[in-house]
Parts: structure tokens; C-alpha cells; sequence
């Protein structure tokens, strides 16, 4: 599936570890409200029917935007809710396996430290990369960091849309201009804010003023 490079601007994705008491799919509709362009569901502790039904309560959400929804590592979730596709870190699954799971027409998203595993993911046919950590984050504390001159080289070597991931806010955000990227991916920016719309319309107009594109 191509991708519009404008859909990669500002990507959320959910963290239930920061719900207060409200829904995941209540908190995504804020963000897609406040301008967010890409949402992806990452579950790391949900049975499948439950990741399956949390899949469609956010997809009820992105279908009534028209914002493209990519599950974290499950394609049989994927498939099961008929999401925009399924996105893999290098450990999950080779993109060939994927695509032959998920078929044509659906996303492949993959996390990309190097310029190597970059160029190889982009030739086996995925749609985009996310490429981090840029900055040291929490979220992710097993995250290893690249410098922004390795995520600039991974930029320039392949053609597929790409995301910076990692540590990102709204005051660093600043630093990413001149990499080339085609958007910033986020979760604590985002979901750990009490008003998730209000750092969404901060982000979405920060991340507007580090791309290249129009
Ligand atoms: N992959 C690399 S860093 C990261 C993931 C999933 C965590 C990003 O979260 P945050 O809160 O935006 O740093
Ligand atoms: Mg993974």
C-alpha cells in the first residue's frame, strides 16, 4: 500500500499505562481531534480477544476519521479487525513472512536502527520505517539510541516514508529539523499529558515546521 507521506506527520501510538481512568479509543479520538495523522495500537500484556476487541473499538475511532490504524506485532489482530496494517521490530518477523500474511494491499510499518536493516526492510517491501530511539525515553527502556546523523544517513538511503521514534517533545522536537524525516512518532508526548487534545494541536504544529514536505 503507498503511503501518503502527509499520514506520517504527527504518529500516536497508545499506551495504556497512561489511561486515568479513561478509554483507550476516547483518548485516541482527543489525539486524531488535536491533530494526529497515524494511530498505532501497541499491547504488550492483552489476550488475543481482548487485544481484538480493544482493535475494534479504536478502529470505530480511525474509520470515522479516515486516519490509517497499524497494529504493534500481531498480525493475526490485524487480520482479525481488518486494520491498515501491522507494524514489526526487527525481532518480530522478516517483512517478506509479513507481507505474505497480511497480503498487498495492507501497511507494513517497521522500527529500523541502521542504514542496513533500512535498505533491506524498504527492498522486501515495507511501506514505512520508524526509526529510533533518537532520544533517551522511559517508555521503552530497552530502546538503544541513534545519533541524529545516523538517522539522517538511514533517511536519505531509502525512499519509503520515515518516522523518527524516541524521546520526543515538544522541546527537543526542534532538533530533528534538517534530518529529512517525514514525520515524529510519540506516545508519552502525547498520552501522558492531562490534556491529550492540547499537546496534540502543540505537537501536530511543531512537527509541521521540521518537515521538508508541503
Ligand atoms: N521504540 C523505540 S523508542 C519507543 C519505541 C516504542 C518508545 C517511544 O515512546 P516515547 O514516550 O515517545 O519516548
Ligand atoms: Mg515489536
Amino acid at each position: 500500500m503507498k503511503l501518503d507521506r502527509k499520514s506520517m506527520l504527527l504518529y500516536a501510538i497508545t499506551d495504556r499505562t497512561w489511561l486515568k481512568g479513561e478509554t483507550l479509543s476516547n483518548q485516541v479520538e482527543d489525539t486524531i481531534k488535536g491533530g494526529a495523522t497515524f494511530i498505532q495500537l501497541r499491547e504488550k500484556n492483552l489476550s488475543f480477544n481482548d487485544f481484538v476487541k480493544q482493535a475494534e473499538e479504536i478502529k470505530t475511532v480511525t474509520d470515522k476519521y479516515n486516519i490509517p490504524f497499524v497494529i504493534n506485532d500481531n498480525i493475526k489482530v490485524a487480520l482479525a479487525v481488518d486494520s491498515d496494517g501491522v507494524h514489526v521490530g526487527q525481532e518480530d518477523i522478516s517483512v517478506k513472512e509479513a507481507r505474505k500474511l497480511i497480503g498487498e494491499d495492507k501497511i507494513i510499518g517497521v522500527s529500523a536502527q541502521t542504514v542496513e536493516q533500512a535498505v533491506l526492510a524498504e527492498q522486501e517491501g515495507a511501506d514505512y520505517l520508524g526509526v529510533g530511539a533518537v532520544f533517551p525515553t522511559s517508555t521503552k527502556s530497552d530502546a538503544n539510541c541513534i545519533s541524529l546523523e545516523q538517522l539522517k544517513e538511514i533517511s536519505m538511503a531509502i525512499s519509503i516514508p520515515i518516522v523518527a521514534i524516541g524521546g520526543i517533545n515538544e522541546e527537543n522536537i526542534e532538533e530533528l529539523k534538517g534530518t529529512n524525516i517525514d514525520g515524529i512518532c510519540v506516545i508519552s508526548a502525547i498520552f501522558s499529558k492531562a490534556n491529550i487534545f492540547e499537546a496534540t494541536k502543540r505537537l501536530r504544529k511543531l512537527s509541521e515546521g521540521i518537515v521538508d514536505y508541503e
